[in-house]
């Protein structure tokens, strides 16, 4: 079903315009940086006068490719990314034209498949990898994550030949810091019963928070939230779900898709493409380096351990947005969410609010079976 929110068309032809800027960017000399995780801070990057764009893949097309080389038995956004990586270097099909455009990748000690994908990734592409602490509680862990984020400053100011100043830091972090408020406007929208804008388009949107400048992606937010505030209610009454789990990366709407067929009506998505790429903000009144430290270490990704503060913020969710159901999204074989939903489920479960458990991953074989599993669930909780 069409939108009615006219504001929405910005960001499904924005493609080409920023393909237009990240190309006359590379013709000045700007360097550009390709990431795959919310764990790599923006803020330095822009700081030290480079753009980003983030790989995350979530197309099936460039998975074949990727399988000549990786296990096929590991997660989709592993397999999607690497393979449009291949395909843009050797196979010159271009899934996506944007890849060729990156200098640099700067990529982080995750998940195990990630780290190994990024051992081959310098066959293609120059590759920095930014460790990170597996345990963000210990009382050593932002000292070392504190030293890493420097490190990878030096390692921008060489690429580019420019200071990553405090100033420019700060800078960089009030941006950063409007853009995940603007967000938060956004998502108090999606509070309201019935909300102003549907679960798929928001993803929709979230997608190109990692593609678009932060510029272009702020004006696009800023216009969206004024039209929301007075588009008429629609008149949908299905149960308000919660996406929990794997980020959608963009290509990826299969799952929510499948849950507004059904008739669910989602308010809100716990993952890297809903919540988790935007909900605390850097402190802005602190020495910078130490801010970004305290605040990216915050991110509740099942790949640390222990994770408690997301199970305690899917239930804190899931009560702020009245949620009737959780569908917890598993891409396959991602170990760590997949493995985390038995706690986030007994979580849940105290508050007497039901889960459906979903794994699957970017291919149409199981559409039909999930549809069957979606539409039990929202008959049980209606
Ligand atoms: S901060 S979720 S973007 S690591 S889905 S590749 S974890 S096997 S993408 Fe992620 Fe950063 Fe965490 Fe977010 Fe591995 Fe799981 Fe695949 Fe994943």
């Amino acid at each position: 079903m069409p939108s009615s929110l006219q504001s929405l068309d910005f960001f499904q032809d924005s493609y080409e315009l920023r393909i237009a800027q990240l190309k006359e960017e590379r013709g000045k000399g700007i360097k550009i940086v390709g990431t795959f995780c919310l764990y790599v801070p923006d803020e330095i990057i822009f700081a030290a006068g480079a753009d980003r764009i983030v790989l995350c893949g979530g197309k099936a097309d460039t998975i074949s490719v990727a399988e000549q080389s990786l296990p096929r038995n590991i997660c989709p956004l592993i397999k999607s990314s690497f393979g449009a990586v291949v395909d843009a270097y050797c196979g010159g099909n271009l899934a996506c034209s944007h890849v060729p455009l990156v200098d640099v990748v700067v990529a982080e000690a995750t998940c195990d498949g990630k780290k190994k994908m990024y051992e081959i990734l310098p066959d293609y592409l120059p590759t920095y990898v930014l460790d990170l602490p597996q345990k963000p509680g210990s009382p050593e862990a932002l000292d070392y994550f504190l030293s890493e984020l420097r490190k990878f400053g030096k390692f921008m100011e060489r690429l580019t030949g420019n200071v990553v100043s405090n100033d420019a830091l700060k800078r960089e972090i009030g941006s950063a810091n409007e853009t995940r408020r603007l967000l938060h406007r956004l998502f108090e929208l999606r509070r309201r019963d019935p909300p102003p804008i549907r679960g798929s388009e928001v993803l929709r949107v979230m997608q190109k928070q990692f593609f678009l400048s932060p510029d272009q992606f702020r004006q696009g937010v800023s216009r969206l939230c004024d039209e929301m505030k007075h588009a008429t209610p629609d008149t949908r009454t299905g149960p308000r779900i919660m996406i929990s789990g794997c980020p959608m990366a963009a290509g990826n709407t299969k799952v929510a898709d499948i849950i507004e067929q059904k008739g669910g009506v989602i308010v809100v998505e716990e993952s890297c493409t809903g919540t988790r790429s935007f909900w605390d903000l850097v402190d802005e009144d602190a020495d910078p380096w130490k801010a970004l430290a305290e605040r990216y270490l915050e991110i509740p990704c099942a790949c640390m351990t222990p994770n408690d503060q997301r199970v305690a913020r899917i239930v804190d969710l899931a009560k702020q947005y009245d949620v009737r159901g959780v569908v917890y999204y598993t891409l396959q074989f991602c170990h760590a969410y997949n493995i985390e939903r038995l706690r986030v489920q007994k979580a849940l479960k105290k508050e007497k609010i039901p889960l459906l458990a979903i794994e699957s991953d970017y291919g149409d074989s199981d559409l039909e079976q999930i549809g069957i599993r979606v539409d039990a669930f929202m008959e049980m909780i209606a």
